[in-house]
């Protein structure tokens, strides 16, 4: 299982999506024993993301891969259903802008996440953690990296129902006393510890490994 998160980029000094990544893959050893699940880092950046992403799917071959990164506006886990065709004129952390208004050229409009949303959202709920479902993953670099993973998935023809991939948005201010602009932020409901949990939960829905999450 190969879990992602983002690098920093404009206006996200840091970027809780990475660190919740590496804790998840930690966390991983013992609640998920049978599964190998790797975290990486990907950068924000348009030209360096979609590459990277393609070397890790290359070297690893994942089952499944669940991809992070931080929203001003999720309040939990929010769960993309879709990955648009649009890239946003927006600066990536490298100063570069998308080389052209669409992830790739010629490529579907949208394409669904193969992830199992409403287990995930079941086993969410069970665990009384916030989670809501979106349609708009938005126009910068986690919708693009959404796009180019099910991309990859279509692509494979052999078992695309059996590739779970999709991405999962976490407030940005997940990181205790983060401030925003010099302001504190409005509180987020989820804390560190639900966010660790409940990625966890959504490993092993991914991972069709019903009951196999050790409870602590
Ligand atoms: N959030 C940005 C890109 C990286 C991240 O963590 C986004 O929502 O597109």
């Amino acid at each position: 299982i190969l879990v992602t998160g983002f690098g920093p980029f404009p206006g996200a000094p840091r970027n809780a999506s990475s660190l919740l990544a590496e804790a998840l893959a930690a966390a991983a050893v013992r609640s998920l024993p049978a599964y190998k699940v790797r975290a990486a880092a990907l950068p924000t950046e348009w030209e360096a993301a979609p590459l990277r992403l393609g070397e890790l799917i290359a070297e690893h071959d994942p089952v499944a891969a669940i991809h992070f990164g931080i929203s001003r506006r999720a309040h939990g886990f929010v769960v993309e259903m879709r990955a648009r065709n649009l890239a946003a004129k927006i600066c990536d952390a490298r100063g570069d802008y998308p080389p052209a208004p669409c992830v790739v050229t010629g490529g579907p409009e949208e394409i669904g996440t193969t992830l199992p949303v409403n287990l995930i959202v079941d086993r969410l709920r069970r665990l009384r953690l916030p989670v809501q479902l979106s349609r708009d993953a938005g126009d910068y670099l986690c919708n693009a990296i959404l796009y180019h993973s099910l991309s990859d998935v279509r692509r494979r023809a052999e078992r695309p129902a059996g590739l779970r991939r999709g991405f999962i948005h976490i407030p940005d201010r997940l990181l205790t006393g983060e401030r925003r602009n010099g302001r504190p932020a409005t509180p987020s409901k989820l804390d560190w510890e639900g966010a660790v949990a409940g990625g966890l939960a959504i490993l092993a829905a991914c991972a069709g490994a019903a009951g196999q999450i050790a409870h602590r």
